[in-house]
């Protein structure tokens, strides 16, 4: 890419989605390919800095993210929807997960910049998440035919209340990928499973936490994070996933029992840093788990469709159905209720490169 973008800059929104933030940037106002769009990601968001000073990023992965949308050319498929996850530290920009909570800004963008009609009451459109290739519909109200972020669903995790859209997500491909509910990895037991996003669930209690501890106390655990990180390199390789030292993905999720109203706890190691809240697939696959028979996690299912976990910032509740397709293949899809908000709209400068 050349320099004359960090001069004349990007058109770009700046979202929040869920419990998270992100650059929106059409498809159609970025390079064609990969290693021009990873270059230009580092460099709008300010990676590789702990600070991303010279960048629009916030300093953290849950604020370190670009989703790139497009009108889709697949017939029953209203837009394609590209993410990307910028290492905040490593500038290493990961296309090996998708994100659930950026998937809630998605539609309302494309209605922002004119790529898809609201509906008259109700927008509902099928978004293509191209970096894993499962299937979302998002829905929300858009009474008189006019997008509204605003409205009455409070999100734990964010303050004040919004405009609820729901997001389902089908997620396609097997949803225990190594074909049994649990298996034991560097001596402890774990259940690998991708219910749209691929993850680790293991119980905090076997790694000698509580597992309702804030995230900046995990954080400060060094021994616990050594030996989470070395669960989840193993695990990687499990998953088909290869060496993920520098992947984003797999997630940990560490779970234990319920403490206030909810089914299950949960902290999420994304991976090195912990989450302030919870990922909105990293709950499915944890619900998931928790439905399995054998599952880590499943001591704490219930019969109903919707899972509540408790997260350092409130309850997480994801509607999920597990089932075993003609071949005895497990199968998952979740429903999760987001709000979204446009919080900026301009032209982004990267940084120019180095000479
Ligand atoms: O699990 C964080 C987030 C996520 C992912 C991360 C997510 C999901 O909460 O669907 O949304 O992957 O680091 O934004």
């Amino acid at each position: 890419m050349t320099d004359e973008v960090s001069a004349q800059g990007v058109p770009c929104m700046w979202m929040r989605g869920g419990t998270s933030k992100g650059a929106f940037l059409l498809a159609s106002d970025v390079p064609e390919g990969q290693a021009g769009r990873a270059d230009l990601a580092r460099r709008m968001l300010g990676s590789p800095d702990p600070q991303q000073i010279d960048g629009i990023g916030g300093a953290h992965p849950l604020t370190s993210k670009i989703a790139i949308v497009s009108a889709s050319t697949e017939s029953g498929v209203d837009l394609d929807y590209e993410f990307l996850q910028v290492g905040v530290e490593t500038g290493e920009v990961s296309r090996a997960q998708t994100c659930g909570n950026l998937l809630a800004g998605v539609v309302p963008f494309a209605i922002e910049r004119g790529i898809l009609a609201p509906g008259a009451e109700r927008t509902n459109a099928v978004v293509r998440l191209t970096n894993t290739g499962s299937l979302a519909t998002v829905a929300f109200a858009s009474a008189g035919g006019v997008l509204s972020y605003g409205g009455d669903y409070e999100l734990a995790g964010v303050p004040g209340s919004g405009n609820p859209i729901e997001v389902a997500v089908q997620s396609g491909g097997k949803l225990l990928p190594t074909g049994v509910p649990a298996q034991e990895v560097l001596g402890v037991a774990v259940t690998l499973i991708d219910n749209g996003m691929p993850v680790v669930v293991l119980r905090a209690a076997d790694l000698g936490i509580s597992g309702d501890e804030a995230p900046g106390v995990l954080e400060e655990m060094v021994a616990l994070r050594d030996r989470v990180e070395s669960i989840r390199r193993a695990a990687g390789k499990l998953f088909g996933l290869g060496d993920v030292t520098e992947l984003s993905v797999p997630k940990m999720m560490l779970v234990s029992q319920p403490r206030a109203d909810g089914d299950i706890t949960v902290r999420a190691f994304i991976p090195r840093r912990v989450h302030r809240a919870v990922g909105v697939l990293m709950a499915a696959g944890v619900a998931a788990a928790s439905k399995i028979p054998g599952a880590v996690g499943a001591e704490w299912g219930t019969d109903s469709e919707e899972v509540s976990i408790e997260h350092p910032a409130g309850i997480f509740r994801s509607r999920v159905k597990v089932e075993r397709d003609p071949e005895g293949e497990w199968r998952g899809s979740s429903i999760s209720v987001r709000t979204a908000r446009k919080l900026f709209d301009g032209r982004v400068f990267p940084m120019p490169v180095s000479p």
